[in-house]
């Protein structure tokens, strides 16, 4: 046998990231760190043995099976073992308990785990993204008893009393456009409301519950007409009630999350608030999975680039490892650069909404966190897109080989720029919160994180107001104000 390359080895997530080393340390105390320290040890040896795991096996995927021997429909999913595994290990870990204790701190504490354990989750993250959402938008909705009915469940320490919850908004007519919903509810003899219509897009199937959007029988048209249901989607004995899962989608990546077209032929639904403005009510649910969208993307890159920082460690051409090729450290450094930008933005949004929601903000933080969770979304997605790409690239033609693992990491990072608000959605929801507080928190912001006399204020601020003046020129111009939404948002995302 000739040459044989080494494989990339990885470094362990927690212990050997720099990146969330410093930032843990800036943003937590001394002994709420200690607190969390053994769950994010745990869960960086999680993601370690996980890797090594799929290193060995074969991937496998979700696979529904419709009906039984004797042609009863049963709609059984067999899922994969990381998903088997999720509810017991990010229970154990409190990934989402964590997030809605008392402190300021709170959801620091969450983001850190769900930023470790998102490489092994095999997407898994995805549900529990929806359920920490829903979890917060019924708290927000202050309705006291699916309050204490769902929440027990959705922020359990415990697996055998965990229930995930979905997220039911797109249809065929619209996933952005979600005011053209033709899911109908309707209240049956005894005054219970029922669901009927169809769900083009369900990656939480497999839960116990699901927010969902649906317009009340008799109710006009448009986005304000929606009302928002919360749903139990099994009897007690388990079984389906009023839905039937049509098929499961084969898509481009997440292969092993398993996102169905769902119909709903009345499954029992109980309003979560008023019978309207669904869409303002199901908000706090989008703005938190936005969050975890932002962070799981960040996540992604530190994994493609702590593979490809090893890879070059072992990988010699002409003569020399690549790390120390000029040009490859250069592209490697770059690829740190765009990330750590990233993560900055991200975890400072995650940052930023633990100290609002438990009033520990300053005066302009709510803005803030308004205009920089959909910047925060948009801008760590494409990125993420761009540095899994390149990192496919430093390992050359093994990068682009199935049993490496590497090409799932560009399939899988693709879908961060899709779901929960696409890039041009985000742009426009980024226009909606300057239209309510303009750039003022922005400038705020600035003025607390850069020191004064530091090289880069001027720059910042020439950006901030280059781009005040721009807002100022097309601002009577809806159809010119959109179209410049999204070079808008690159800029104040870049600035940030
Ligand atoms: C592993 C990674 C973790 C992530 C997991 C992700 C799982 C993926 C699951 C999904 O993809 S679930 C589906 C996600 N779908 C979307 O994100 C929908 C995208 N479309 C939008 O975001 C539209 O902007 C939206 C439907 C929200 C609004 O469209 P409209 O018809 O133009 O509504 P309108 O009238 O502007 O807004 C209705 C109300 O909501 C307004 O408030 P008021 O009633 O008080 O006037 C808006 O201000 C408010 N609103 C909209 N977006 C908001 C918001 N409020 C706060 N925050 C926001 N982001
Ligand atoms: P469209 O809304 O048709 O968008 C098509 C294009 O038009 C996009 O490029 C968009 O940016 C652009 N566009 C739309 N409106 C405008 C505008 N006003 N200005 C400029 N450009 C515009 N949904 C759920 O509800 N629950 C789930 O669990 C769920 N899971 C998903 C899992 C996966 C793997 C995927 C891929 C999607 C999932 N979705 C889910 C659906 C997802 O949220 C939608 O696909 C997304 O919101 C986009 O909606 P759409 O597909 O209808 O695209």
């Amino acid at each position: 046998m000739g040459f044989l390359q080494d494989a990339p080895r990885l470094a362990h997530p927690f212990r050997d990231d720099r990146v969330l080393d410093a930032w843990l340390g800036h943003a937590l105390p001394v002994d709420r760190l200690a607190d969390s320290a053994a769950d994010l040890d745990a869960l960086g040896d999680y993601a370690l043995d996980a890797y090594d795991r799929r290193m060995r096996t074969p991937r496998t995927e979700p696979v529904l099976t419709q009906w039984d021997a004797w042609g009863a429909r049963v709609d059984r999913i067999a899922l994969t073992s990381a998903w088997e595994e999720g509810a017991d290990i990010t229970t154990r870990h409190a990934v989402l308990a964590a997030g809605h204790g008392e402190s300021p701190w709170s959801r620091v504490e969450t983001f850190a785990r769900v930023y470790l354990y998102h490489p092994a989750s095999e997407f898994y993250c995805c549900p529990l993204a929806m359920t920490d959402g829903a979890a917060t938008a019924l708290k927000a909705s202050g309705n006291r008893e699916l309050i204490d009915r769902a929440l027990p469940h959705f922020l359990s320490r415990d697996a055998a009393t965990f229930w995930l919850s979905g997220q039911w908004m797109t249809e065929t007519p619209g996933g952005s456009d979600v005011g053209r919903t033709e899911t109908v509810a309707r209240r049956d003899a005894r005054g219970q409301w029922r669901l009927y219509g169809r769900k083009w897009f369900s990656s939480a199937v497999v839960g116990e519950a699901a927010l969902a959007l649906a317009r009340p029988e008799g109710a006009g048209p448009g986005t304000s007409a929606l009302a928002l249901f919360y749903v139990e989607t099994k009897d007690e004995e388990g079984r389906w009630q009023g839905l039937t899962i049509d098929r499961l989608k084969k898509k481009l990546g997440t292969h092993e999350l398993p996102t169905a077209e769902v119909t709903l032929d009345g499954v029992p639904a109980t309003p979560v608030g008023p019978l309207e403005h669904g869409v303002r009510q199901v908000a706090p649910m989008l703005n938190v999975t936005r969050t975890w969208n932002a962070v799981c993307a960040v996540a992604t890159m530190a994994r493609a680039i702590a593979l490809a920082r090893d890879y070059a460690t072992r990988r010699t051409a002409f003569g020399a490892r690549l790390i120390d090729q000029p040009l490859h450290a250069r592209t490697l450094a770059n690829m740190q650069a765009e990330y750590e930008g990233a993560f900055s933005l991200a975890f400072h949004v995650a940052e930023l909404l633990g100290h609002v929601e438990r009033g520990a903000a300053d005066a302009h933080g709510a803005a803030l966190l308004r205009l920089l969770t959909p910047l925060a979304k948009l801008w760590t997605a494409k990125a993420s897109i761009r540095i899994a790409s390149e990192a496919l690239e430093c390992f050359g033609g093994a990068g682009y080989i199935e049993d490496t693992g590497l090409p799932q990491l560009l399939r899988d990072a693709q879908v961060y720029a899709i779901w929960e608000g696409t890039t041009n959605v985000l742009s426009l929801d980024m226009l909606r919160a300057l239209g309510a507080s303009g750039l003022a928190p922005l400038r705020a912001a600035v003025a607390n994180l850069v020191p004064a006399g530091a090289p880069e204020l001027a720059t910042i601020n020439a950006t901030l107001d280059t781009t005040e003046s721009l807002l100022g020129d097309v601002v009577g111009d809806r159809a010119a104000l959109e179209a410049s939404a999204r070079a808008i948002a690159f800029t104040l995302a870049r600035c940030m």
